[in-house]
């Protein structure tokens, strides 16, 4: 057999792509109740009491706090429906998204 000749080589490795992740960031405002925005975390993030105090108290001190990262539509429904939530109660509370590097 002639072994100088090269066989084809077919790349079978699936093309398969990671997702784009996206933040969910909490903001800080002067108006909304400490309890209240741990309440929120909790419902729409399924935070225990404890990572939700942690989360709200970041944003109390630095201004904002990355809540979590999904996928782009999971990251802008759930900002959307805690601060609809906040909004529905009277308060300024905010969550934003923004794409993950
Ligand atoms: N700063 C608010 C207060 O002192 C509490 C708060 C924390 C509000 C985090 C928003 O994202 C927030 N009542």
């Amino acid at each position: 057999m002639d072994e100088t000749r090269l066989k084809p080589r077919v790349d079978t490795r699936p093309k398969v792509q990671r997702p784009h992740l996206h933040k969910v960031i909490l903001i800080n405002d002067d108006f909304t109740p400490r309890e209240f925005v741990v309440v929120i975390l909790k419902a729409e993030f399924r935070m225990s009491e404890d990572e939700a105090h942690k989360v709200m108290i970041t944003a109390h001190r630095r201004g904002v706090c990355v809540v979590a990262v999904f996928t782009r539509d999971v990251a802008e429904t759930k900002a959307t429906r805690a601060t609809d939530m906040a909004r529905s109660k009277g308060y300024p509370l905010l969550f934003t998204t923004e794409p993950e590097e």
